[in-house]
């Protein structure tokens, strides 16, 4: 990383810590996102070396030309300088044309689609306010908000939306493209090491824009394997006498109206897909962590949780709350 980018970071984590914190883009983990810091970075120099001559010849200009003591008439007025003309035009557009040269070689590097070689795709869908993840060469496996990827290799990301533009970012990885209604667009990501790597929707969607957030969980190649199996048999039987009547509850209630539990006859698409719940650390989005005392609040009343969420609130009972956590917390 080079000096401007560096003073930049400096700046930033005595601000607010984003520049150096979990959703850094100046800490790349990915060859997307080290290729998007690399035109950063060389893009700060120019700007900064730029800088460092104008403030110099600024300098000399109000030193060497200041008003003596005495001095009454006014210097002489000099108007134009073909030499000094020619120069300040010539040098930014070589400037330009050195950026310009790697911010296009960068874009045609980046072009991703669905059809390159070795790489996963992953179809992503924005919702306002959460993600679906869909993968069409795993059977159609379908999860919400935590994407699942194998480290090293290309992950190509159709993006779409079901309903208003939301932009997916995860800085560490790369990014920022639109999802938009009724397109597709591509782009890849790749992770060098396994880890959580934080990321968030990047275009105003709404009341709970804020809180549209993702995590990529990039696992080695086993681990990724074992994931993918996991969820192809997943397992959704209730066993205890409390998760039994949890299990019907999600179909009374409505909640079956609008999630789908891999496994059972619950097939909703409006909200996310529940199959792998356990698996996942955070719920609403990102927001709060997995533990059924949230997930108890989460069904009680979403809105308190997450302003703006479409969850409704249906005014369960505690005894219906409390079986439809036992339900859910077999989930895996
Ligand atoms: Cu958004």
């Amino acid at each position: 990383m080079g000096l401007p980018v560096g003073l930049l970071t400096v700046l930033g984590a005595a601000g607010c810590g984003s520049l150096t914190g979990k959703e850094s883009m100046l800490q790349p983990a990915g060859p997307v996102a080290a290729a998007q810091v690399q035109l950063l970075d060389s893009s700060m120099w120019i700007m900064f070396e730029i800088f460092v001559v104008v403030a110099a010849v600024l300098i000399i200009a109000l030193i060497r030309f200041r008003a003596r003591p005495g001095q009454t008439a006014l210097p002489p007025q000099v108007e134009g300088n073909n030499r000094l003309e020619l120069l300040w035009t010539i040098v930014p557009a070589l400037l330009l044309a050195l950026l310009a040269v790697g911010t296009v070689k960068e874009t045609f590097a980046l072009n991703a689609s669905p059809t390159m070689k070795n790489s996963v795709l992953v179809d992503v869908t924005g919702h306002q306010f959460w993600w679906s993840f869909e993968y069409p060469g795993y059977g159609n496996l379908i999860t919400a908000n935590e994407l699942h990827i194998p480290v090293g290799k290309r992950i190509v990301l159709g993006l779409t939306s079901a309903d208003v533009m939301h932009s997916f970012w995860v800085p560490k990885l790369g990014g920022k493209t639109d999802l938009v209604p009724g397109k597709e667009n591509y782009i890849w990501i790749e992770a060098n090491t396994p880890g959580i790597y934080y990321g968030q929707c990047a275009e105003f969607c709404g009341t709970g824009h804020a809180d549209m957030r993702l995590t990529v969980d990039a696992q080695t190649p086993q681990a990724f394997a074992a994931w993918v199996a996991t969820m192809q048999h997943p397992v959704s039987t209730p066993t205890t006498a409390l998760a039994k009547a949890g299990y019907r509850y999600f179909a009374q209630v409505g909640c079956s109206t609008c999630h789908t539990i891999g496994g059972t006859p619950y097939a909703g698409v409006v909200g996310p897909n529940l199959t792998d719940l356990t698996g996942r650390l955070m719920i609403a989005a990102n927001l709060i962590p997995n533990t059924p005392a949230n997930l108890y609040r989460w069904i009680q009343d979403p809105q308190a949780v997450k302003p703006g969420a479409k969850m409704p609130d249906l005014h369960l009972k505690s005894k219906e709350i409390t079986a439809l956590v036992a339900y859910l917390e077999q989930l895996k």
